[in-house]
């Protein structure tokens, strides 16, 4: 984009006082940044209208990512990033007397998501445009994002989170666009004289009207602009009268009120599967009536349009689909179904069975009662046609309709053509264990596609020490094509450029101990080796593994204070749901024992535990450049992929894992020799859980030194945790320890020590990282959607 510094001073001086009437001198940080957003949307608009209209007019097969999270992060920056003028606006701003980094945190961080699910749709967003693809984002436009997250007196409080509280500048209410989405009514049919065919008639419908805000999606310098819309629940025009009290109102607002907190776990609640089928039924109602405008055979409905189905959430989007062609468009259902399988495809994000959705039939049946028909005769048609090819048993055990429930997994793979997992190993369980009965009967379905990352965001915006050091080593050739970042290697034993990515590191975590400092009132040291594990808090994560390993640096220092130990500080970010009681035991622990250890004298400094509150998408910019080590210690198999592992990697940090998720890519990729792995491996994982001789009682009482680590749960050494300590002691010794940590304690120990010494090497260390950062690339999520777009989508990037 053609921009210079002088015009940009002018054009954002007068955007200024056209929105605030006065000088930018005057205004407040978010005005600042209010000015120079509205200002970045206007330089994109041109591009955006341009993007649409030639897909509209070539015709072009689009592909639709419907998801039920987005968590974009803020967008400031990124869009001047993609937009190729950045480095032209901070020149700017910097001879404004402004700072633009200053300036872009006023952008609150729009929380729409839970984690690494809602992380990966707008990591794909950003590759999707970035790669040229035709392609647009279907969501909620929650008015609520994820709970801020306070700790009190170390426990977890939530706090609504007002994202809205300030203008959103990049958003576009296109009231225009609106569609009404139904909901309850009675369902009859009925046949005229001389008509062939069944007329479906759904009356008395509740309905509500869905708005559309879009937001410009911008890829990196090239001109392509696409859409992300997120749908707004309102009563619709000229209905009021139907919607008078208060009361009615607000249940219409509610639909899209707030994002439920949960991740990897199932809500079987009332207003969730309305949430679910609201913004379906919106997202394909607009894909449908875009279709009917190309004026072409509704058989080529699969040769224009991809429907992508992220996890379970949109999978109504099937039977929706199903009832506009057939309901609305007088297709057959032989058509209609034709259509929809080719059209959809679905990835699965988790073998973790509580995650599973399942919703109660008469519930269906009562709020959706066509879309509660049509499932039905899916699932009718399923069992008809497989039971003689398939045999009764496992014809039913792929029913859709079983024991009351609606089984979401199984109509999103009866009902698309592709159903992938996110990493090797996860897809390699799915097939051969969670959704082993569906592979007997559609293995051509089934495919992987390990997530991926933009490094644009998470190294070029992150990172820009590292970014310019980069450029500086091997070019910039990286930055557009990522596996070019691999040229770094033929720096590995280069010293100079070792000790400049120490420096890099350095800088890093500097800037995160001034956070620590200035935020928390934590003084940690950045020469320290920087341990950390940042994800949604979880069992079967594991951050009580961490804290089992600082345990037990804990007491060797104790016993001897002067005992040679590397000095490190554990750095925790994790939100727990609200309503998982032991992830919110678990925080309450961690801070605990950050109080006694980060107090105790000692100690000397030679243990510090920074948890940051209310973790998301900004403070992951913080913290992964300033990171040594990135902790992924998940129960082998538990975890589908992972995405901060390769984030972390990407900005050099050494990887402590299990062979779990994209874990194992990272390691083939990496090498042995630059991380460090431990543990049980997937399958004797399984072969415990199938012959259960797993008995943590035993080990317990064996290990001298881990029972020392377990006793501080209960003997009153960590101040305030009575219950939780007893409580997740009892987890741990006496329910058996599902997540077998203390089968795992020893090899993460050792894994640990020998970090230590890597670590204390420091041409060793730097190597490593380098070897990391230059092993990144293959995780971008640019060549992760270039694979959806080739083998699932069949779309092609736009010249
Ligand atoms: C998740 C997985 O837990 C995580 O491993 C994966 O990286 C992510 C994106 O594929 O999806 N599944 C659910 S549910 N939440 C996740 O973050």
């Amino acid at each position: 984009m053609a921009f210079d510094v002088q015009e940009f001073k002018k054009e954002y001086q007068k955007k200024f006082e056209e929105l605030f009437a006065y000088g930018y001198e005057a205004g407040s940080k978010t005005e600042q940044y209010i000015a120079l957003g509205d200002l970045v949307r206007g330089l994109y608009s041109e591009d955006w209208i341009q993007t649409i209209m030639e897909y509209n007019k070539k015709k072009e097969k689009q592909v639709y990512y419907f998801s039920m999270e987005f968590l974009p992060g803020r967008m400031l920056k990124s869009n001047l990033l993609n937009m190729g003028i950045l480095d032209c606006v901070k020149q700017g701003m910097d001879e404004l007397g402004l700072d633009l980094d200053e300036v872009a945190r006023a952008e609150v961080d729009p929380a729409l998501g839970n984690g690494g699910l809602g992380r990966l749709a707008s990591c794909f967003m950003d590759s999707i445009a970035s790669t040229g693809l035709a392609g647009n984002g279907n969501g909620i436009r929650y008015r609520y994002g994820l709970f801020k997250q306070k700790f009190i007196n170390g426990y977890q409080i939530e706090l609504p989170e007002n994202w809205l509280r300030n203008r959103n500048v990049w958003e576009v209410r296109k009231e225009n666009k609106a569609v009404i989405v139904r909901f309850g009514g009675d369902v009859s049919f009925t046949q005229e004289d001389g008509d062939s065919r069944l007329r479906v008639r759904h009356e008395n419908t509740r309905d509500i009207l869905a708005v559309p805000y879009d937001t410009a999606q911008v890829g990196y310098n090239n001109g392509v602009v696409n859409n992300l819309r997120l749908w707004s629940a309102e009563i619709p025009y000229g209905d009021e009268a139907r919607f008078s009290t208060e009361e009615q109102r607000e249940e219409v607002k509610r639909i899209t009120e707030v994002l439920y907190p949960d991740d990897s776990n199932y809500e079987g609640r009332l207003l969730r599967v309305q949430q679910e089928y609201f913004f379906s039924s919106a997202g394909i109602q607009s894909i449908v009536r875009y279709f009917k405008r190309l004026k072409l055979d509704w058989s080529l409905f699969p040769d224009k349009i991809a429907i992508h189905i992220n996890d379970t959430h949109p999978t109504l989007a099937i039977p929706e689909l199903m009832r506009i062609l057939m309901d609305e468009e007088g297709l057959t259902w032989d058509q209609a179904w034709e259509i929809t399988k080719k059209t959809v495809s679905y990835t699965n994000h988790t073998i973790l069975q509580e995650a599973m959705e399942r919703w109660p039939e008469t519930m269906i049946a009562d709020l959706l009662p066509r879309i509660y028909q049509i499932i039905q005769e899916i699932n009718r048609r399923h069992i008809d046609k497989k039971t003689p090819l398939y045999g009764e048993e496992l014809s039913q055990r792929t029913a859709i309709i079983a024991n009351g429930q609606i089984k979401m997994a199984n109509l999103a793979i009866i009902g698309s053509h592709s159903v992938n997992g996110v990493a090797r190993l996860h897809t390699d369980i799915l097939m051969a264990d969670t959704l082993n009965d569906f592979y007997v009967m559609y293995p051509q379905k089934f495919n992987n596609k390990t997530n991926g990352i933009t490094q644009r965001r998470w190294v070029q915006i992150a990172n820009e020490n590292l970014t310019a050091m980069l450029d500086e080593t091997i070019g910039t050739e990286w930055k557009s094509n990522p596996e070019e970042i691999k040229i770094l290697k033929a720096h590995r034993d280069n010293k100079n450029v070792l000790d400049k990515l120490e420096q890099v590191k350095l800088s890093n975590k500097e800037r995160f101990a001034a956070y620590a400092k200035n935020e928390m009132g934590i003084e940690i040291d950045p020469t320290a080796l920087f341990d950390v594990q940042i994800k949604r808090l979880h069992a079967y994560k594991r951050q009580l593994l961490n804290v089992l390993h600082i345990l037990d640096r804990y007491l060797q220092l104790k016993d001897n204070p002067n005992a040679n130990l590397q000095k490190r500080v554990f750095i925790f970010g994790a939100k727990a749901a609200p309503s998982y009681y032991y992830a919110k035991q678990i925080i309450k622990l961690i801070n605990s024992i950050a109080y006694l250890i980060n107090n105790d004298p000692s100690i000397n400094d030679k243990i510090k535990i920074v948890f940051v509150e209310n973790y998301g998408v900004s403070l992951a910019e913080l913290i992964i450049p300033a990171a040594d080590i990135s902790e992924q210690i998940s129960l082998a198999g538990k975890e589908a992929s992972g995405t901060s592992n390769m984030k972390l990697m990407s900005n050099g940090a050494i990887t402590m894992a299990t062979l779990d998720g994209a874990n194992v890519e990272i390691r083939d990729n990496v090498g042995e020799d630059n991380i460090f792995i431990f543990g049980l491996k997937s399958d004797e994982v399984q072969e415990y859980y199938r012959n259960g001789v797993y008995n943590s009682r035993d080990i317990y009482d064996k290990n001298p030194r881990l029972k020392r680590i377990l006793n501080l749960l209960i003997d009153g050494t960590i101040p305030g945790v009575e219950t939780e300590g007893r409580d997740i002691f009892d987890s741990l010794v006496m329910y058996n320890d599902e997540y077998f940590l203390l089968k795992d304690f020893d090899g993460y120990l050792q894994a640990q020590y020998e970090a230590d010494a890597a670590f204390s090497d420091r041409d060793r260390w730097n190597r490593m990282a380098l070897m990391n950062i230059a092993s990144s690339g293959p995780f971008s999520s640019d060549y992760t959607i270039l694979r959806y777009a080739d083998e699932i989508w069949k779309i092609k990037p736009q010249s």
